[in-house]
Parts: C-alpha cells; structure tokens; sequence
C-alpha cells in the first residue's frame, strides 16, 4: 500500500486521482511532514521523508510544493508555506502591486521511500502567470492568483480533474507513476 503523507486533503484528492490513471491506489497518512527551512524544495521534501520513515514501516510518498515568482526572484518558493499563512494571495498580489512582469511557476518536488531504501525524488513544473485579483473559489492555496500557460483560467477556477491536466503535482506524480510500476 502506497501513502501520501501531508495535512492537505486538497493536496491528497489531487494526488490520488492522478495515480489512478496508473491504477494505484494511494492512502493518506494525515500527519504534519517536519519542514525544515532550505534552500531547496528537494531538501525539505527528502529531509521530511527520512524523519517519516523513521517511525513508519510503510511505502510513503511526500510532497513539497511552492509558488516561484520571477519579479521577486523565486520567492516565495521553498517559504511558501509560511508565506501563505502569514500574508495570503492578497499580500503576494501587494507586493506586485506595480509589477507588470507577472511570470511564476510552480514546482513540486515529490519523494519516494520505504524502509532501508534511499529516497527517490521526481520534480514538476508548470509556468504560468500571477493575475491582478483572485479569481475562483476551488482548489486550494495559491491558486486564485495563478493562471497556467495555455489557459485563460486560474487553478481555483478549474475543477480537479482540469487542474490536473496541467499541474506541477501531475507532472512529478506522472514521472513516479511510470518509474514505479514499470
Ligand atoms: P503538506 O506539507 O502537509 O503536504 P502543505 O499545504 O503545507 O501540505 P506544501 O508545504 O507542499 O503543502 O505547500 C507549500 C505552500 O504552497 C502551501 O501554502 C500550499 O497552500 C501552497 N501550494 C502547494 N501546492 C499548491 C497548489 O497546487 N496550488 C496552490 N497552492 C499550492
């Protein structure tokens, strides 16, 4: 049995119609992953799933995801966590207030273990733009401020399963998926 290890339902809903399509099926483990402050969000994901896999025997999958904004040089990237607590979409949406190069993307970097295995990790990426106001009450976080290339709607105006066309998290579950069941 596969586990996706994070405290976001939305996260988890997303994941697990993704790896439906390879004809897995993923579980939740509803804990809080430790995330470490890093450079990158390839550590913070690997470092999470080692502690995790210290206290659970299981086949787990962690994921760290993050918004990259051009203009403010990458951030808020592996801080967007703390960032979207503190601040939202409206603060991001301030401090572009001026900004008319709008360019982000979004990146998901997502780690496989199980016990007295090194941890495997796969990265996804979509670029798209940051609107001017939020648009759209679905998903989840950040996405009724960003709109992916090749669509006039942001995430939060999509449904799932039209988000998942697109997303960061498709693409590193993707890669997974294929890495996993062949
Ligand atoms: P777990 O760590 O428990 O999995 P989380 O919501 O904290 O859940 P991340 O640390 O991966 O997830 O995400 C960092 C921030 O980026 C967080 O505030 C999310 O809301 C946001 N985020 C991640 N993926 C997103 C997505 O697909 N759409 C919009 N915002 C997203």
């Amino acid at each position: 049995m596969l586990y996706l290890v994070t405290s976001n339902l939305n996260k988890f809903n997303e994941a697990k119609l993704i790896l439906e399509e390879y004809r897995l099926t993923l579980q939740r483990l509803p804990i809080e992953k430790l995330e470490i402050q890093a450079d990158t969000i390839q550590d913070i994901s690997e470092y999470a799933t080692k502690v995790i896999l210290e206290q659970n025997k299981k086949e787990i999958l962690v994921e760290d995801a993050g918004l990259f904004i051009d203009a403010l040089n990458g951030f808020p990237g592996p801080y967007s966590s703390y960032i979207y607590k503190t601040i939202r979409c409206e603060g991001i949406l301030n401090l572009l207030k001026s900004e008319t190069k709008r360019t982000a993307s979004f990146k998901a970097v997502l780690s496989y273990g199980r016990p007295k295995n090194e941890v495997i990790s796969f990265l996804g990426e979509i670029k798209g733009q940051i609107v001017y106001s939020v648009r759209g009450s679905g998903g989840f976080g950040f996405d009724p401020i960003f709109k992916p290339n090749g669509s006039n709607k942001t995430f939060a105006e999509m449904s799932i399963s039209q988000k998942n066309q697109f997303s960061h998290r498709m693409q590193a579950l993707k890669q997974f998926a294929e890495w996993y069941v062949q």
